[in-house]
């Protein structure tokens, strides 16, 4: 069995979307996943198929029903042990670690909120994980379900190229990568960095590493604060 994405979401048109392209397209259709989609409206109530309604408490937007997505969840639940995970600006960060889990398992139920959000019992009642893709709202989970299919699905056997083994360059070893460069040597008055040009690959890496830890000191001083912590608990441990 392919590694199997189930979405929920109110948007079904909206997937695979840009996933239907490129090297997650080419796996698409050669069967290394599966795109299960299914319309949340489905399992509205009433004449209109209601999905929503009032905040308890009163307050701004409208909130999805737990007997609507307890619904959805239920018909769309899988034997496989797939974790279920709902896209909310309220949830834990998502981080490579996680897309490695989810990865290497048999794929993911998405649940994609719209309106204010969905209601707490409900993803309490199915154990679902709460995961945000970054500090910034966007208008749905959908597009949000979208990176994290895309940053999945390169990392299924066989998607990218055994050219592309360090798939994970970045962030597999906590550091940002170095820059890259390709020719012509000059370009507008800029030069390529002489030592990439220079054939002695014993310096090559050594440069790489360098820029690497002044880019990620530079951008990301968080990366760079844990990745000193780590180097230097292993230093106290090789002591
Ligand atoms: Cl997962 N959903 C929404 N609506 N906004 C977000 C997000 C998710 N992650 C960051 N912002």
């Amino acid at each position: 069995m392919s590694w199997t994405a189930t979405i929920l979401t109110l948007f079904p048109d909206m997937f695979p979307g840009p996933l239907g392209q490129s090297l997650a397209g080419k796996a698409l259709n050669s069967g290394v996943w599966c795109c299960d989609t299914r319309d949340l409206r489905a399992f509205g109530f009433g004449r209109h198929h209601a999905v929503d309604d009032t905040p308890c408490g009163g307050g701004a937007g409208m909130v999805m029903r737990p007997d609507v997505v307890d619904a959805a969840l239920t018909a769309a639940s899988r034997n496989d042990g797939a974790p279920c995970v709902y896209l909310t600006p309220r949830g834990r960060p998502l981080t490579q670690a996680d897309i490695r889990r989810y990865a290497a398992g048999p794929g993911v139920t998405l649940l994609c909120g719209r309106y204010e959000g969905v209601d707490e019992r409900v993803l309490e009642a199915h154990a679902v994980e709460q995961i945000s893709i970054g500090d910034y709202v966007l208008s749905g989970g959908e597009t949000a379900a979208l990176v994290l299919l895309d940053a999945c699905v390169r990392l299924l056997p066989g998607v990218m190229g055994s050219a592309e083994s360090g798939v994970e360059e970045s962030f597999s070893n906590g550091l940002l990568e170095y820059p890259h460069y390709t020719r012509p040597a000059e370009w507008n008055g800029r030069a390529v960095p002489d030592i990439l040009l220079s054939g002695n690959h014993a310096a090559i890496a050594r440069w790489r590493h360098e820029q690497s830890e002044r880019v990620t000191r530079e951008r990301r001083p968080d990366l760079w604060a844990a990745h000193l912590s780590n180097t230097t608990r292993s230093s106290v441990q090789e002591g």
